[in-house]
């Protein structure tokens, strides 16, 4: 049994990350949460950098291999805005949606193409990469918010030939297609085969 730290702080990503295992059921895996306030600084340039800070910092204050994962937002319409800024955006969820529609008022419905990605990198206790995996799924965003599960974003992502949003879908629907689950997948596959 191998016990890996989860550098998170966000609780949504946790109850979807928790979810997805229960249903891959990796039986050498163990997942942690990492002690205490966990609220490393994101200052990287990309997700790929974002996800080495967080999963390096809980490697660090656990001494275990640690897994984190950075997610963004990229709208065509905003040259892949808000992107790695997804988080600081706005300062809560309603604002962020808010914001986004206000930003596309005039896109016309063939222009607003947009990508959730989410790059997970496990390291070991030193810190070192191990592996990464990155997830992406296309969709568009909507002119209003629709949907009451999820969380970010989920309201507006509309997924093609679905005509619903990521927050009309339940959880179990969710993890069967989104970003995180195309980045969590493989790596799971992959930490089993290591
Ligand atoms: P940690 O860094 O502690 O994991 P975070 O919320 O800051 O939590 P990210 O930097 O990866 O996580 O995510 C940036 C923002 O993107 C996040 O605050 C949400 O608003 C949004 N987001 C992330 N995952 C999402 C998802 O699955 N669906 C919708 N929005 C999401």
């Amino acid at each position: 049994m191998i016990k890996i730290a989860l550098g998170t702080s966000n609780p949504h990503k946790l109850e979807e990350i928790n979810d997805m295992l229960a249903e891959f059921h990796p039986e050498s895996i163990e997942f942690v949460l990492v002690n205490g306030d966990f609220n490393p600084e994101e200052n990287g340039k990309t997700f790929e950098e974002n996800s080495f800070i967080k999963a390096k910092e809980a490697a660090k204050i656990m001494g275990i291999p640690a897994l984190a994962d950075d997610t963004g937002l990229c709208v065509e319409a905003l040259d892949g805005r808000p992107g790695i800024h997804s988080a600081r955006y706005a300062p809560d969820q309603k604002s962020k949606i808010e914001k986004l529609l206000e930003e596309m008022k005039d896109v016309p419905e063939e222009k607003r193409q947009a990508y959730f990605i989410c790059t997970m990198t496990l390291v070991a206790p030193d810190g070192q990469i191990l592996h990464t995996q990155t997830g992406r799924i296309d969709g568009y965003i909507g002119t209003s918010p629709s949907g009451e599960h999820g969380f970010g974003y989920d309201p507006l992502f509309f997924i093609p030939g679905l005509n619903k949003t990521m927050a009309d879908m339940t959880l179990k629907e969710k993890n069967t297609l989104s970003h995180r689950a195309r980045a969590l997948k493989p790596m799971i596959e992959w930490i089993t085969k290591n």
